[in-house]
């Protein structure tokens, strides 16, 4: 048995960021699959390990279950400090955690599962709404990020020359963009970045179609 058991969905894009983080730290673990579409994840025993009803979370055994990928990570990264996912210094780790939490609270959050679900049942959002929806979301946010990646402190990857928890949200966002149409031509940077991160191992075998639920 390893240590770890990841609670996730393979399409989800916060999944993908834990699976990346993991796969990164050389990090063995047990997949369990909760497919959203039927509710898994709002099954009773999911909820006795994720009161939030969300993927995903990470068991540790005997230990705890940690929910909230970026809670997650920072976990890893604390545990487990190679190869580091955040930097040493103050100002660098700020950085690096705006520069996620752009995605990881200004863009995944409003175009969630639930949300969109919410503009449909409550306020008889259509299909080309649900769209437009998704879509603004992402520009919002990917134009800020897009920008701050011109900042001096961005090397091959969003903070300097290796790979980190930046990375690991943009590329999340870059995948889950495309169940939508969206024009990338606008963000060079993000998209250098993306293909950065595909030629990382760790990366490509935490995409959804590598997953044993992947459909
Ligand atoms: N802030 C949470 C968000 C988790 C989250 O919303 N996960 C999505 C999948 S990417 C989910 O479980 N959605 C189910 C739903 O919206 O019903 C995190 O970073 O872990």
């Amino acid at each position: 048995m390893t240590e770890y058991i990841l609670h996730n969905y393979f399409r989800s894009s916060t999944s993908v960021r834990v699976r990346v983080a993991l796969n990164l730290k050389g990090l063995d673990y047990d997949y369990q699959a909760y497919a959203l579409l039927p509710n898994a994840h709002k099954s009773e025993a999911y909820l006795r390990l994720n009161p939030q009803g969300l993927v995903p979370a990470l068991e540790i055994s005997d230990t705890a279950v940690l929910s909230q990928s970026l809670a997650i990570i920072e976990y890893l990264d604390e545990t487990q400090p190679e190869p580091p996912l955040l930097p040493q210094d103050p100002l660098g780790r700020a950085r690096v955690r705006a520069l996620s939490q752009i995605i990881g609270c200004d863009i995944h959050p409003l175009n969630n599962l639930r949300v969109l679900r919410k503009l449909k049942s409550g306020f008889n959002a259509d299909q080309d709404a649900i769209t437009d929806w998704f879509v603004h979301w992402v520009h919002e946010g990917f134009s800020a990020l897009e920008q701050r990646l011109q900042e001096s402190e961005t090397g091959k990857f969003c903070h300097g020359d290796t790979a980190g928890m930046a990375d690991i949200c943009l590329f999340a966002q870059v995948l889950n963009n495309a169940r939508f149409d969206i024009d990338m031509g606008a963000y060079p940077i993000i998209m250098r970045i993306h293909n950065m991160c595909l030629d990382i191992d760790a990366f490509v075998q935490a995409m959804p179609a590598h997953q044993p639920d992947s459909i």
